[in-house]
């Protein structure tokens, strides 16, 4: 089964939006496999945002995620990537679609609440750097039938 790494941001934490945030995956019936709340070193942001390094907005994104605490969530399901990625909204959350996680709660793209991941490869080493395997837990949900046919 597919899975992906979600965080809620220090901005989402700040605001006092972990519990709306962790509900609209709930709520849209993907799967808790893992959880954690803490924060990040500059060495996991620079491992986790490596993509952008050189980028002009780096500095100030490292600067952003490690600014607070957050937390680390890994949900699970069929095409879990990019039913995050469709929940979350566009990364720029002043265009992101009404309904979306961003596009209810966030009006920029260097404030904007949530990560998650953007592919397989992407969930796999990210999965990784935040978990270890015995932190994630494999559970049945009596509720599954009624989510998926
Ligand atoms: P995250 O990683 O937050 O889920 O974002 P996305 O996966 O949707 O988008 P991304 O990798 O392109 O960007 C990562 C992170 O950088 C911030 N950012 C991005 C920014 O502050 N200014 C910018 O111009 C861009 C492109 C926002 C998300």
């Amino acid at each position: 089964m597919e899975q992906t790494l979600v965080l809620i941001k220090p901005d989402g934490v700040q605001r006092g939006l972990i519990g709306q945030i962790i509900t609209r995956f709930e709520r849209r019936g993907l799967k808790l496999c893992g959880m954690k709340f803490m924060q990040m070193s500059r060495d996991l942001a620079s491992a986790h945002y490596e993509a952008h390094v050189g980028k002009d907005f780096y500095p100030g994104l490292v600067g952003y995620i490690t600014s607070g605490p957050i937390v680390a969530m890994v949900w699970e399901g069929k095409d879990a990537i990019q039913i995050v990625r469709t929940t979350m909204g566009a990364t720029n959350a002043g265009a992101a679609a009404p309904g979306t996680i961003r596009g209810d709660l966030a009006v920029e793209i260097g404030r904007n609440l949530v990560h998650g991941s953007d592919g397989p490869e992407s969930a796999a080493r990210e999965v990784s750097l935040f978990f270890s395997a015995d932190e994630l837990i494999t559970w049945s949900r009596e509720t599954d039938r009624w989510i998926r046919e």
